[in-house]
């Protein structure tokens, strides 16, 4: 991660990583998307999370939240090699090691994919009220994050497409979210400036802080929006109860088995 990114990371919250996948890694996901049945459900419905266990749909808060559907109770790391391929992906390893620290592990992953229009994801997280399972620090010239989210992008994501959005510095703000910014449809001129869209080009990685406040504006793209989000936490933290999001008994490099280790720190080898 070199002196820029660091600044931009920084200031932001997130950092725009272009062309992580050749085009062999995303035809081979591509695919495996596929073959999973994600164009033919969203023949049916237009915005779907796919990856969570069972437990999620039985949970009326969370089922259809925002719009979205749960695809089956599967886990994205179950669908094939391609997928498994992008776990501590040795291109995004050192930006892994310099937000969360080398002893990083692999938390949860899963898909968001969306056709024609959808509704929007709302705005959450940020620095206030101060959670310390999603908070971003710098001390000792060093950052510090709870959870960082490494979102691939498998489809192009236009100026105007809608999809990932931020509030760059939120990770940082010493005030809450106000009310005004509840409904990201309906937002007034002045906080919808706030509110930046990340376009990327399929290959491309955004990586931000679960600090920063963040959300999805409604689809509007003529292609499909196909992300897969890999989300990392420190080697000592556990955020979802199934985490890592795997069942199958899958061959893995040593570093993806580092990776995936349960948390724990006294004497946790490095990922490298
Ligand atoms: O990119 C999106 O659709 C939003 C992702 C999100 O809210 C999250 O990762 O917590």
């Amino acid at each position: 991660m070199n002196g820029r990114e660091q600044y931009l990371f920084d200031l932001n919250g997130y950092l725009v990583v272009r062309s992580v996948l050749k085009d062999t890694e995303l035809g081979a996901l591509r695919q495996e998307v596929s073959d999973y049945g994600v164009d033919a459900a969203l023949e049916k419905h237009s915005y779907l999370h796919a990856g969570f266990p069972r437990e999620y749909y039985d949970d009326a808060e969370w089922s259809g939240a925002d719009g979205y559907r749960y695809l089956q109770d599967s886990y994205l790391l179950d669908w094939g090699p391609a997928v498994r391929s992008l776990v501590a992906h040795p291109k995004l390893g050192p930006y892994l090691e310099a937000l969360v620290g080398a002893e990083y592990r692999l938390d949860h992953s899963y898909g968001i994919f969306a056709r024609g229009r959808t509704s929007s994801h709302a705005l959450h997280n940020g620095a206030t009220p101060f959670d310390p399972t999603q908070t971003y620090i710098f001390q000792n010239g060093q950052m510090y994050n709870s959870m960082v989210v490494v979102q691939f992008a498998l489809e192009d994501v236009g100026e105007g497409d809608g999809g990932f959005c931020c509030i760059p510095g939120s990770h940082k703000s010493n005030f809450p979210l106000p009310a005004d910014f509840a409904d990201l449809d309906d937002l007034d001129e002045e906080c919808r400036a706030q509110v930046v869209h990340v376009p990327m080009k399929a290959g491309d990685a955004v990586i931000f802080t679960e600090a920063v406040t963040h959300g999805a504006l409604g689809w509007r793209g003529a292609q499909d929006r196909s992300a897969l989000l890999y989300k990392y936490c420190h080697g000592s933290v556990q955020w979802e109860k199934a985490s890592p999001f795997v069942a199958g008994d899958h061959e893995w490099t040593d570093r993806q088995r580092r990776a995936l280790t349960g948390p724990y720190i006294g004497g946790r080898p490095q990922v490298g």
